[in-house]
């Protein structure tokens, strides 16, 4: 696979400055390396800069920072369609307002080849709030309802062919505000809850969500919000939540994904380096990369998928 680096030090999503620094973390924690070592060529297009826009305001008083993630998402949507046509980007966050402009540029990709998008957000939070519902203000929380399409994103560009929410799975979920799951009630999105992961497992939920994907031809958007992870073993988030998913689940999630050959863009969001403990957050992180693209962490007999 040629991996195309995009790095997008997307820090105005949220309130803990340190995301910036993510980028840099992960090429420090040797992520070029990983992928060359899996046979994969790499083309690190190095960092994203904004152009900053016009000043826009909301009705949201407390909503911050959106002319400055506006800018992200132009930018970013430009640099993700024109990544799908050379080979499968991977956006280095950055907090996870960077996907408001991934997903708009992979799925205008998708759009103009007439195959379908899906996407498996691995994830804490449901990240289902509009501009005019996030109670915190920050936009780090929006991106799937912007995604699906919904209505509240007003001074955004119109996102390109909406995502069906039934090609939306959710991982991990344990943190939904309440306005987040009034909506995910009206909508098919699939919300996979550690509760339902205690009760059936990973592998089972992961492998109907990946039959739809390849039994509809889909590309295939996978967001890893570091928080997905359990804090003891990924400490370096600002929006630590306990009871995530644990390392061996992880990489399992990571290992499906590589036998599935689906995975055709992903995001690496919400590290924050300041937060970490000599790197040990950002070098797992690398190492799912790792079994994402291929390697075989205890050497798992491969299973036709
Ligand atoms: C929360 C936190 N739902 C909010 N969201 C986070 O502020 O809207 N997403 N941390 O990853
Ligand atoms: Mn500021
Ligand atoms: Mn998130
Ligand atoms: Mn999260």
């Amino acid at each position: 696979t040629h991996c195309i680096l995009i790095g997008a030090p997307v820090d105005e999503g949220q309130r803990r400055p340190g995301c910036l620094m993510g980028p840099a973390a992960y090429r420090v924690a040797g992520l070029a390396h990983t992928l060359n070592q899996l046979g994969h060529t790499v083309e690190d297009r190095g960092d994203l800069r904004p152009t900053p826009g016009r000043s826009q305001v909301c009705a949201n008083p407390a909503v911050h920072h959106l002319s400055e993630i506006i800018a992200w998402t132009e930018v970013l949507r430009a640099a993700g369609t024109t990544a799908m046509e050379e080979g499968m980007p991977i956006f280095l966050g950055g907090d996870h307002s960077l996907a408001l402009g991934s997903l708009a540029g992979v799925t205008a990709h998708a759009h103009a080849l007439g195959r379908p998008q899906f996407v498996l957000w691995l994830d804490a939070h449901s990240d289902f709030h509009t501009v005019e519902t996030t109670a915190s203000g920050n936009l780090h929380g929006t991106p799937l309802a912007y995604a699906s399409g919904r209505a509240g994103f007003g001074p955004f560009p119109a996102f390109p062919a909406p995502i069906p929410p039934r090609n939306i799975c959710m991982f991990g979920i344990r943190s939904v505000d309440g306005p987040e799951l009034a909506a995910l009630r009206e909508t098919d999105i699939v919300v996979n809850d550690m509760r339902v992961l205690d009760e059936r497992g990973i592998i089972a939920p992961l492998r109907e969500f990946l039959d739809r994907v390849q039994a509809e031809n889909g590309l295939l958007h996978v967001s890893l919000d570091v928080d997905f992870l359990d804090p003891s073993i990924a400490p370096a988030v600002g929006t630590t939540v306990p009871g995530g998913a644990t390392f061996r689940e992880a990489h399992l999630v990571c290992e499906l994904l590589h036998e599935s050959g689906l995975m055709t863009s992903l995001d690496l969001v919400e590290l924050n380096p300041f937060l970490d403990d000599r790197g040990r957050t950002a070098m797992l992180m690398v190492d799912l990369v790792g079994s994402l693209m291929g390697r075989k962490v205890f050497d798992r007999p491969t299973r036709s998928y």
